[in-house]
């Protein structure tokens, strides 16, 4: 039994989330500020992302200082302050540790640069690249002229891999840990934590990218261990983001035997509207792939107990409700049809700020209107392909990350209670209707609808704890499952898109609804008629 499905995790992207001095950038008393509205949605953990020193080419996964805030976010005393605030509400903080690579502008980079042996051994300077990619385009070697040496950076330009073979690296990580822990933080996100092990030889990849060489790398699990045992971080909430892992691996590193992590985010769920697993190129969203990658990775994680971060949002995504439900005629039911989703699935669910209220895709028309480093390579690397300029803006309207980082929907008033000063990024224009003073004491808003997810999570065993077991079903795009619990047992059903279905249902019993998104429920006899969009979930009680 996983003390963390007990739990529900909030993620903030500091930047976008509320701004206290005017300047356009959210901050870290903007979530102090925001604590009540947390205790009140009613979860237990803060992941933040990254806050620390950085030149913010990727909006701080470019760490220049592990242990310093960034001067835009605060000073270290807010993130006292804020951890002490959360702690008396009972919510943990977690941080976001981004330890495959450091900024170029951390100083060991700089020692490295200026010809230091052992600060180049440090990253991974090589004599001459290979075919590799960056995950955010282009070539993942850089040269240094002066150097006469090529460094891998998977990511951007400016965000350097780091040499985990080297013990030094990992005793420097070891010890950013320890800082935070004795802070008081109460867990830990790890930025591609599967990516920190790249392998002895460095060569070309003659059937892709790179990643078959580098990804759930030949020590990963033995430096994971490492991290986490000589920091003592074992029982607390830890996850792991795993690019392009696999089943097999992701059993391995949140198997409490292994005492590696807690839990782990895999995206295979998220790339089901990607063709041929390619993000920049659009297809529409195969719901019977997405339930059975569901069916899959529930089933057979929880076959050696390893427990998983269920999640549909974060700052890297679009808004779920627009990618995978309606975000015009059906937006708040299938706003709670996803979330009824998430919040049954076995695991710890993972709420993105502003996703209890709905919040949609940025829906942007200019290109300068974007900030993202990734959606602004991409957008030249697609135009350069030759694509017309209406239809690369169709495409980043649908993948930009920047559809999740708009800002935070607070109120009606001017840049949505933001910021009094000019947002980095522009606000959605949908605030005067979505956002959250118009939902916190609407008992059919979708705010209010996680919150009775959360309630429901605290009081039933079979949420937290029950066994997935999944159910067939030959009607397309209909999405059922159950969850078991000693004699409690849950039926969750989900339409996942607009047409009418009617399910019948074998040996229904005696049941009671917990939750569902539409006012009334249709079920005669053994039959459920389930409407666009509808989720319905069903308790059976036992004799
Ligand atoms: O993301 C890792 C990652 O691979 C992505 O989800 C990435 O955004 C996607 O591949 C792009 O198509 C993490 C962070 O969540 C992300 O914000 C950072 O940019 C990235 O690592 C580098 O630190």
């Amino acid at each position: 039994m996983n003390k963390f499905e007990e739990a529900v995790v909030y993620q903030i992207y500091p930047k976008s989330f509320f701004d206290t001095t005017g300047n356009g950038l959210g901050d870290i008393k903007g979530v102090i500020t925001k604590l009540d509205y947390l205790k009140n949605l009613g979860v237990d953990y803060i992941w933040l992302t990254p806050f620390f020193v950085s030149p913010q080419r990727d909006n701080g996964y470019d760490v220049a200082n592990y242990v310093e805030i960034d001067k835009m976010y605060g000073t270290m005393s807010d993130v006292d302050a804020l951890i002490h605030e959360a702690d008396q509400r009972g919510i943990g903080i977690m941080l976001d540790m981004v330890f495959n690579h450091t900024s170029t502008e951390h100083v060991w980079f700089q020692k490295a640069l200026a010809g230091d042996p052992e600060y180049m051994d440090y990253y991974i300077f090589k004599d001459e690249p290979t075919n590799w990619q960056s995950k955010f385009g282009g070539s993942a070697w850089e040269y240094v002229e002066h150097l006469n040496k090529w460094y891998l950076h998977l990511f951007d330009v400016t965000q350097a891999d780091l040499n985990w073979n080297n013990p030094n690296v990992r005793e420097e990580l070891k010890n950013v840990i320890r800082f935070w822990k004795a802070k008081g933080i109460k867990g830990f996100r790890f930025d591609v934590v599967n990516l920190i092990s790249k392998p002895e030889l460095f060569e070309d990849d003659h059937e892709g990218d790179g990643r078959r060489f580098y990804t759930d790398g030949p020590h990963v699990h033995e430096y994971l261990k490492e991290l986490v045992q000589d920091t003592g971080i074992e029982d607390m909430i830890t996850v792991g983001e795993m690019s392009s892992t696999s089943i097999e691996q992701c059993m391995r590193y949140a198997n409490p035997q292994e005492k590696e992590l807690a839990m782990c985010f895999n995206f295979h769920h998220l790339k089901v509207d990607y063709k041929n697993n390619q993000k920049w190129v659009l297809q529409d969203c195969d719901y019977d792939l997405l339930k059975s990658l569901f069916d899959e990775w529930q089933t057979r994680l929880q076959e050696v107990d390893s427990s998983c971060a269920v999640f549909l949002n974060n700052h890297d995504q679009p808004r779920s409700v627009s990618r995978f439900g309606d975000d015009t005629c059906n937006w708040d039911i299938s706003a709670k049809m996803l979330a009824t989703m998430i919040h049954f699935l076995k695991g710890t669910p993972y709420i993105y700020q502003g996703e209890e209220i709905g919040m949609t895709n940025a829906h942007y028309k200019e290109i300068d209107q974007y900030r993202d480093v990734e959606s602004l390579n991409y957008y030249h690397i697609l135009i350069d392909e030759g694509k017309p300029q209406e239809e690369v803006m169709h495409i980043l309207g649908e993948r930009s990350r920047d559809n999740s980082r708009t800002p935070m929907q607070w109120d009606t008033s001017l840049n949505a209670g933001f910021t009094s000063g000019t947002p980095w990024l522009g606000v959605n224009t949908n605030y005067t209707q979505i956002n959250v003073e118009n939902q916190l004491d609407d008992p059919n808003s979708i705010f209010s609808y996680y919150k009775q997810l959360i309630k429901l999570r605290k009081q039933y065993k079979v949420i937290a704890h029950g066994h997935y077991v999944p159910y067939e079903t030959s009607t397309p795009s209909l999405y059922i499952y159950q969850r078991v619990y000693q004699n409690e047992k849950c039926l969750v059903l989900l339409n996942l898109n607009k047409e009418n279905k009617t399910v019948s249902l074998d040996n229904l019993g005696d049941f009671k609804a917990l939750i569902h998104n539409y006012e009334d429920l249709i079920i005669t006899d053994q039959t459920v008629e389930l409407r666009p969009f509808e989720a319905i979930v069903l308790l059976s009680t036992p004799a």
